[in-house]
C-alpha cells in the first residue's frame, strides 16, 4: 500500500539545524534557524517565565481540559496585548481570540476557517516570505500567490510594486502581511507606507491577515504592535496570528493565538462558534502549560514589567550585533557595504550572500546560513562574531 510513497523534501530551515547538529567542529555556528540565543550561545529561559512557573507549581492545579478556545485569562490578556485594552474592537466585543499551537497553529486555524467561509478567495504572501506560509495555506486548499516585496537592489521594500499588486487584487483576496520584523528579509514598511497599504486594503475589500511572530524585537512591544491597531481602527475583517515562541523564549511550549476583528459583537460571536468547530476537529483544545505561563506574566504587573525588560534586553543585544557586524565587516572587507544590516529589523538579515558563498561558509567554516543568504543575527554573540566575520570576509 505504501510502497510507492516518495521521500518528502526536508524543511529547508529546520534541515540546516539537522546538518549543524551533526557537525563535529567545535567552532560551528548556526545562523540558520530563527531562534534567539543569548551572548553565551544559549536559548534563554526568561526570569519572568521561571517566576510564573514557580507560582503555577505552588498551585498544584489539576490538569483538566482547557476550553476549546483556550484559557480565558490567556485569551483576554493576548487580545489586550494585540489590539490594546482601550481599543474600540475590544471594548465593543468585536474581537475574538483563541489560544493556538504556536504562531503556526494560529495561521493554520485562520487558514482552515477562511477555507470554510471564503473558499473562492486566493491568498497573497510577500515575495519572499516565511517558507511555511505558502505550505500552510496551500494545505488548507488555497491557491497562494506572491506580491512583490523585497528589492535586492535597494535591499529594501519594493513598495511601488507591492502597492500596485494590492491594487489589482480582487475583493475578498486574503493578504498575508508581516506585522513587524519581516521574515526572511528584515525589511519592514514605514508608518507612511502602512497608511497607504491600509487604505488600499480597506478600499478594495481585501482580507488582511497579519502575522506577528516577533512583537517586541523591532522597536518595542507597543511600536511593533501599532500596525495591528491601525488595521483594526480602519474597520473590516482582520485576522491576526501571534506567537510567543520568540518573545517569551517558549519555543517548545507552542504558545500563540489567533485573533479576529469583526464588524459587530454578534458577528464576532458567530465567528468564534465556527472557529471552535475548526479547533475541535483538529486537536479539540490546546495544551495548558505555556498558556498558563504567558497569562500569569501578562496579568501580574511585576512579571509583566520584568518581561518587557527581558524582551528589551534581547532586542538591544540583536541591535548591538547588527552594529558590530557592520563595523567589523567594514574593517575586514572594506570594499563591501553592509550598512543596510543596521536598518533591518528583528532577528533576520537578508545579507546578500549568494548560495555559493553560503555553501563555502558551511563547508569551509561550519557556519550555517540559509541558501537565500538569510542569517539570524540573534545567533551572533561576542564570542563567535569574529570567527563569522573572518569567514564572511574570506568568501566575499
Ligand atoms: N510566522 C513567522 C513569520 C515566523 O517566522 C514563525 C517562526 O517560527 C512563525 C510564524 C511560527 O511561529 P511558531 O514557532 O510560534 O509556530
Ligand atoms: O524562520 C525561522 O527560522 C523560524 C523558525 O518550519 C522556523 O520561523 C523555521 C521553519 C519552520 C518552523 C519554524
Amino acid at each position: 500500500l505504501f510502497s510507492a510513497i516518495e521521500m518528502a523534501p526536508r524543511d529547508p530551515i529546520l534541515g540546516i539545524t539537522e546538518a549543524y547538529n551533526a557537525d563535529q567542529n567545535p567552532a560551528k555556528v548556526n545562523l540558520g534557524v530563527g531562534v534567539y540565543y543569548d551572548d553565551n550561545g544559549k536559548v534563554p529561559l526568561l526570569e519572568c517565565v521561571k517566576k510564573a512557573e514557580a507560582i503555577l507549581i505552588e498551585k498544584y492545579a489539576p490538569r483538566t481540559y482547557l476550553p476549546i478556545e483556550g484559557l480565558a485569562a490567556y485569551d483576554k490578556a493576548v487580545q489586550e496585548l494585540v489590539f490594546g485594552a482601550d481599543s474600540a474592537v475590544v471594548k465593543e466585543k468585536r474581537a475574538i481570540t483563541a489560544q493556538a499551537i504556536g504562531g503556526t497553529g494560529a495561521l493554520k486555524l485562520g487558514a482552515d476557517f477562511l477555507q470554510r467561509f471564503a473558499p473562492t478567495s486566493q491568498v497573497w504572501i510577500s515575495d519572499p516570505s516565511w517558507e511555511n506560509h505558502r505550505a500552510l495555506f496551500e494545505s488548507a486548499g488555497f491557491k497562494v500567490n506572491n506580491y512583490p516585496y523585497y528589492d535586492a537592489n535597494t535591499r529594501g521594500v519594493n513598495f511601488a510594486g507591492m502597492l500596485d499588486a494590492l491594487k489589482t487584487m480582487p475583493a475578498g483576496s486574503i493578504v498575508l502581511l508581516h506585522a513587524c520584523c519581516h521574515n526572511p528579509t528584515g525589511a519592514d514598511l514605514t508608518d507612511d507606507q502602512w497608511t497607504q497599504v491600509i487604505e488600499v486594503v480597506t478600499q478594495r475589500g481585501l482580507i488582511p491577515f497579519l502575522d506577528m511572530a516577533y512583537q517586541g524585537f523591532g522597536d518595542g512591544i507597543e511600536a511593533d504592535g501599532k500596525v495591528v491597531r491601525r488595521f483594526a481602527e480602519a474597520g473590516g475583517a482582520l485576522f491576526v496570528s501571534n506567537s510567543f515562541s520568540k518573545s517569551f523564549s517558549l519555543y517548545g511550549e507552542r504558545v500563540g493565538a489567533l485573533s479576529i476583528a469583526a464588524s459587530s459583537a454578534d458577528e464576532a460571536a458567530r465567528i468564534m462558534s465556527q472557529l471552535k468547530r475548526v479547533i475541535r476537529t483538529n486537536y479539540s483544545n490546546p495544551p495548558s502549560h505555556g498558556g498558563q505561563v504567558v497569562a500569569t506574566v501578562l496579568a501580574t504587573p511585576e512579571l509583566r514589567q520584568l518581561w518587557e525588560e527581558e524582551l528589551a534586553g534581547m532586542r538591544v543585544r540583536i541591535r548591538e550585533m547588527r552594529h558590530a557586524f557592520v563595523a567589523k565587516l567594514k574593517e575586514k572587507a572594506p570594499a563591501h557595504n553592509f550598512d543596510f544590516v543596521i536598518q533591518q529589523r528583528g532577528m533576520f538579515s537578508y545579507s546578500g550572500l549568494t548560495k555559493e558563498q553560503v555553501g563555502k561558509l558551511r563547508d569551509g567554516n561550519s557556519i550555517y546560513a540559509v541558501d537565500t543568504g538569510r542569517i539570524c543575527v540573534a545567533a551572533l554573540n561576542s564570542k563567535n562574531i569574529d570567527n563569522v566575520i573572518d569567514a564572511i570576509a574570506k568568501v566575499l
